[in-house]
């Protein structure tokens, strides 16, 4: 962590009103409106950052060291900007205002770091946690328009992680995808598959994101949750995440809850424990696990 000694308190700093309208004045020929509007904003809230705050130059070299670091970060399964926009909660932000574009919907999520495009494609009653220990978890979800009317034939890619909170991309021992799969709605509009009950979960804490979560005494932990990703041509697709009621880091007050800010009460579901034949005809009760 940055350890300089910040200057005197109280002084006056200068006025750079000059600087930030000579930096805005540069962007006046974009051609392009929202490039203009965006980079212009930015440059502003910069400006009035640095300012307000009177960064010193050991600051702004720290803070671009960090952001160096974390943008050294970039495999398949592990993106630093993607955590950091997450524990900021400027990903939620977007999220919230994207999902306000389409009132009347099941709410959205954060899409996070784990999507890994094209899943296997898997058959109604499947267990798409292929044997892994854990509690199982029977998922019957249907797919509806505004109207309530099922939806048949969307695509529906479900991931998630496993009991001790991985997913299968930071797992490298496992031979191919699992606890991840593709399923097309029934002419009922529904899905149905076996799994296990997803665990909270320490987002990835070893690298720049994590340091500044120990700077600032947070903890890296996520709320269990399922991951849904619904798509069908003609229909907005709908990212979403679905929460496990009396679970962990579920709290949406005074910040000690989901590190991402990624729950709405709308997601968080009943996960009941099932007693007698499964619906699928298998022996099952709540205290079972394989
Ligand atoms: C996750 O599993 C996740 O869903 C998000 C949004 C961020 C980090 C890890
Ligand atoms: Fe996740």
């Amino acid at each position: 962590a940055w350890r300089g000694e910040r200057p005197g308190g109280g002084r006056t700093v200068p006025d750079l009103g000059w600087l930030t309208d000579q930096v805005v004045a540069s962007f006046d020929r974009a051609p392009d409106a929202r490039v203009r509007q965006l980079l212009t904003d930015l440059v502003r809230h910069l400006h009035s950052y640095v300012t307000r705050n009177d960064v010193t130059q050991p600051e702004w070299q720290y803070a671009i060291e960090f952001l160096t670091r974390a943008g050294h970060i970039t495999t398949d399964t592990r993106q630093e900007f993607v955590l950091l926009s997450d524990v900021l909660g400027v990903s939620s932000a977007v999220d919230v205002l994207t999902n306000s574009r389409t009132p009347d919907t099941t709410a959205s999520a954060v899409l996070g770091p784990f999507y890994v495009e094209g899943p296997p494609a898997a058959e109604h009653g499947s267990d798409i946690a292929q044997g892994l220990p854990g509690t199982p978890l029977w998922v019957d979800v249907s797919v509806t328009d505004t109207h309530g009317e099922p939806v048949p034939d969307a695509t529906v890619d479900v991931w998630q992680s496993n009991e001790d909170g991985f997913y299968d991309v930071q797992l490298p021992d496992l031979d191919g995808p699992v606890l991840r799969a593709r399923f097309t709605t029934d002419a009922g509009g529904r899905l149905r598959f076996w799994s296990i009950l997803p665990s909270e979960y320490p987002i990835p804490d070893d690298g720049p994101v994590g340091q500044m979560l120990a700077a600032t005494g947070r903890h890296p932990w996520r709320a269990p949750h399922l991951h849904f990703m619904i798509f069908k041509p003609g229909y907005t697709q709908l990212i979403t995440q679905l929460f496990v009621r009396g679970g962990p880091y579920l709290d949406t007050e005074g910040g000690r809850g989901d590190t991402v800010f990624g729950v709405k009460e709308d997601l968080v579901v009943d996960f009941a424990p099932q007693h007698g034949p499964a619906p699928d005809g298998r022996p099952l009760d709540g205290e079972w696990r394989r």
